[in-house]
């Protein structure tokens, strides 16, 4: 395919593990893909190094642009000039115990962050599709297992609530200027670039750490937390599928299998040939001031209009995601 006449994707959150993973998929559709990166005072962005290293890609076929969800401007001027097709929206603070702690910054940046979005889209010359990555934190203690796209919602964190926000005010620029804005209510999904303060990523990163003897415990908070985790390049696949449908609609992306943190850390640590037991410890400084329960997702929908299924279970996920670290870590060592 040419590059003119290749698809151009646009991703706010570019440099987090769903944006790299995306930028993966979309490179190796053939797509032209623009992303936004922030400013830092270390240009180390290291889910993308294999792409921004890569001289066929870099500047050819991948774009990065400074900018930020709290400068309209600059995301005005550069959504004008790339005029994309497709834009997926996955920037925002992501870490639901941080935001009972930076309330104001989550909120603004994830629920005003999105109808600023929606605002400029609907002021491009061809609106492009949009991709919004919601979350299942939006029903907060469901009343219903397994959660669909139907179910009533009651979030119980600042993160909760504005993902709340920014789902509703998609739907309602979707049916009020028909824009093609579409939802994807991602239920928790994982890998080896997953941020290191998620429960997934430091359990596997303690216990490879342990087991090579540069960590004696690893600190956690609620054990008993129930997750539906699923694999975080199958959920990118979602989204791709999500607008390549004729009409725009939401879908639920989970495994609807539940797992606990302590079934979790059981997992890990046998990766590594471990008991957890002997090495978990708990300390309350974890625990968030209310907590999301009963999270699991039902992807029928998903899995009978996109073909969507999880490449993954629960146990090769955390299996590969051990020895990443294990891998990682010996290096440095
Ligand atoms: P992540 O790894 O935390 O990445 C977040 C991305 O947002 C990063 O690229 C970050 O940039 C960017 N960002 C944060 N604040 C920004 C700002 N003010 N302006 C511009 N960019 C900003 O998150 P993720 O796991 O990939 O998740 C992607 C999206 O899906 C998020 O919206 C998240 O809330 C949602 N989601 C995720 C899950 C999950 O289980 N992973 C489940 C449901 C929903 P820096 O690299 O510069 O920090
Ligand atoms: O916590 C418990 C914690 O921080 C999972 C985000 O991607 O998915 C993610 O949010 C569970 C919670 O993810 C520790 O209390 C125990 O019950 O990995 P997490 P999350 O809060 O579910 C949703 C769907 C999103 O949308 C978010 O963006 O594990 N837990 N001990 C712990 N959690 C952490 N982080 N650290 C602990 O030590």
């Amino acid at each position: 395919m040419s590059l003119s006449a290749a698809p151009v994707a646009f991703i706010t959150g570019i440099t987090g593990q769903d944006g790299s993973y995306l930028a993966d998929f979309l490179l190796e559709k053939g797509y032209v893909v623009h992303g936004v990166v922030r400013r830092t005072s270390s240009l180390d962005r290291s889910r993308l190094g294999h792409l921004y290293t890569d001289p066929e890609i870099h500047n050819r076929r991948l774009f990065l642009h400074y900018a930020d969800l709290d400068d309209p401007t600059t995301l005005r001027r550069i959504l004008f000039k790339t005029a994309p097709d497709e834009v997926y929206h996955l920037a925002g603070q992501s870490h639901v115990g941080l935001s009972f702690e930076i309330a104001e910054s989550t909120c603004d940046l994830t629920a005003m962050g999105t109808l600023r979005l929606l605002e400029m889209i609907r002021d491009l010359p061809k609106p492009p599709r949009l991709f919004h990555a919601s979350s299942s934190e939006l029903f907060g203690k469901p009343t219903v297992a397994p959660q669909t796209e139907a179910t009533p919602w009651q979030p119980v964190s600042p993160y909760g609530a504005a993902k709340a926000f920014a789902t509703r005010i998609v739907t309602i620029y979707r049916d009020a200027y028909r824009l093609h804005a579409c939802n994807g209510i991602l239920f928790n999904h994982e890998s080896p670039r997953r941020g290191e303060n998620f429960v997934t990523r430091k359990v596997c990163r303690g216990a490879a750490a342990i087991k090579l003897g540069l960590q004696d415990k690893l600190t956690l908070g609620n054990l008993d937390a129930l997750r539906d985790w699923g694999y975080a390049p199958d959920t990118v696949r979602g989204m791709w599928l999500t607008l390549q449908q004729p009409e725009a609609d939401d879908y639920v992306f989970a495994t609807g299998q539940l797992h606990s943190v302590r079934d979790l850390a059981a997992q890990a640590f046998a990766a590594v040939g471990l008991d957890w037991e002997a090495h978990v410890e708990v300390n309350a400084a974890f625990l968030r001031p209310t907590e999301a329960a009963n999270l699991v997702g039902d992807p029928t929908k998903a899995r009978t209009r996109l073909g969507w299924t999880p490449s993954r279970t629960f146990e090769e996920m955390i299996a590969e995601m051990t020895r990443a670290e294990y891998d990682a870590l010996s290096k440095s060592k």
